[in-house]
């Protein structure tokens, strides 16, 4: 295959490329021509060292993925090695190097269970998510490039209150009386009201944008997305050497991944209190497939901060868990809930932006849940049952009514 760039291809700088959703982002947009550059400072595989657990799939080095990915296609990804919240030296030179018609931003702690364990990872996470995102923005405006930002933030964001609306995508209209008792009305961030440190510094990344947005005329596209589930994408299954990360414990391990995983090796699942909470979910092949749209529809993006919510279903936790015990024959387990959530709520939000620029949303089905119970039983043998309960709690009470269930 061609190296050659080609027509409507563009340079894609892809911050956070070693993680769950960015590799197989690098290589969709690889794959569909764009050059790619990933930045990464292996934060994660850390984090993986300091919790004693490992990815469910055994990822190989970066290096080792690009060449692999260079063999199957022919194609070269670049990659620099810094710290994006800390080395903001290093971000310019990438910059002005690079000449990014695109950043994408995933290079943030993400797990909202990390976020909560102790006083030291909450200010961890909001000191590398916050950084990350200002020495970002703060360096596209100094480079002078016409820099399209996309960054994926979180539905989280919304918080978990039962709405009579459909969540809008970023804004919410308001209509007010000026001090003559006239109506006006306005566009504004539609009302955060985040349930963790993690959730809460995306909360924050969106005052970021919206400032430098209007004060530089920054083009920023901020993906509020969903619970990402599934593992490998069309470009991840090329070659082993390629396969995606899967996280399963109870830190950075989400809660449909997890089901599967549990149910795989018969290990009750692991509801957190009802299950009554209800949650936006996105298939793997889908993230990729946005973010691409994402950047390449980045023209139309102009002054005011372009929000796209990117989910395509909602999804109880105890319904996820009936289904998937159904599907694989797995027993449901109650666990008391360590976090400080609503026991139920009702959740429904727009999507008509990515729909609108093309996405042909993957459905949750028995199929696909069944081919990630394969996965997971072919590496059942990584597994570290130890490793599956989660032991963050969102405060001392959450804590203590845990410690008496376990008495
Ligand atoms: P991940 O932890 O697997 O990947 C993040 C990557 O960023 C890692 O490789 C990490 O080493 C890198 N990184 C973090 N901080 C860095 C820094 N300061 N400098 C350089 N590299 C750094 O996470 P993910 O699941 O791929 O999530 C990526 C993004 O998508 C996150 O911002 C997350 O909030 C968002 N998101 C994820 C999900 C999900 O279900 N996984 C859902 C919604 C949104
Ligand atoms: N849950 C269980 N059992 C489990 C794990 C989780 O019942 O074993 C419950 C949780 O209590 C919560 C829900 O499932 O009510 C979702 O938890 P999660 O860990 O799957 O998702 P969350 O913490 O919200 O975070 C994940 C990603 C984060 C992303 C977010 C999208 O880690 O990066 O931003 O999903 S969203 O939820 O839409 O905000």
């Amino acid at each position: 295959m061609s190296c050659r760039r080609r027509r409507g291809a563009t340079r894609v700088a892809v911050l956070g490329g070693d993680g769950f959703c960015g590799w197989p982002s690098a290589l969709h947009l690889s794959a569909s021509g764009h050059e790619v550059t990933i930045v990464d400072n292996f934060v994660r595989r850390r984090a993986d060292d300091e919790l004693g657990v490992q990815s469910l799939t055994p990822i190989r080095s970066l290096s080792d993925r690009i060449e692999a990915w260079h063999e199957v296609t022919g194609r070269r990804i670049a990659f620099a090695d810094f710290d994006v919240a800390h080395d903001y030296d290093a971000m310019i030179e990438l910059l002005t190097a690079v000449r990014p018609d695109a950043v994408v931003h995933f290079a943030e702690q993400r797990s909202a269970p990390y976020s909560m364990k102790s006083p030291s990872h909450k200010r961890q996470t909001i000191d590398n998510n916050l950084n990350a995102t200002h020495n970002l923005l703060t360096a596209v405006v100094q480079s002078g490039i016409d820099i399209h930002v996309v960054h994926l933030g979180t539905m989280g964001v919304y918080g978990y209150e039962t709405v009579p609306v459909d969540l809008p995508e970023g804004y919410l209209t308001v209509s007010y009386p000026d001090r003559h008792g006239e109506m006006h009305s306005r566009d504004i961030l539609y009302p955060t009201q985040p349930g963790s440190v993690y959730h809460l510094s995306k909360s924050l990344d969106q005052l970021l944008f919206q400032f430098y947005a209007r004060n530089d005329g920054v083009r920023v596209t901020d993906l509020h997305q969903g619970i990402v589930w599934g593992t490998q994408t069309v470009e991840t299954e090329r070659d082993p050497r390629l396969v995606n990360r899967f996280d399963y414990d109870g830190d950075y391990g989400t809660v449909l991944n997890r089901f599967l995983v549990e149910a795989a090796i018969g290990y009750p699942l692991t509801v957190h209190g009802t299950g009554g909470q209800t949650r936006a979910f996105i298939n793997i092949h889908d993230t990729v497939r946005c973010i691409r749209l994402a950047v390449e529809s980045g023209a139309q993006v102009g002054d005011q901060v372009r929000v796209m919510n990117q989910m395509t279903e909602t999804h109880r936790v105890s319904d996820l868990a009936e289904l998937v015990a159904r599907t694989v024959g797995a027993d449901v387990d109650r666990v008391t809930n360590p976090r400080q959530e609503a026991d139920e709520n009702q959740l429904a939000a727009r999507n008509d932006r990515l729909l609108g620029l093309g996405l042909a949303p993957v459905r949750l089905d028995s199929g696909l849940l069944s081919a990630e119970v394969d996965i997971a039983r072919t590496y059942a043998g990584r597994i570290d049952v130890s490793r599956i309960p989660c032991r963050s709690y969102w405060n001392e009470s959450r804590r203590s009514a845990a410690e008496e269930q376990s008495a």
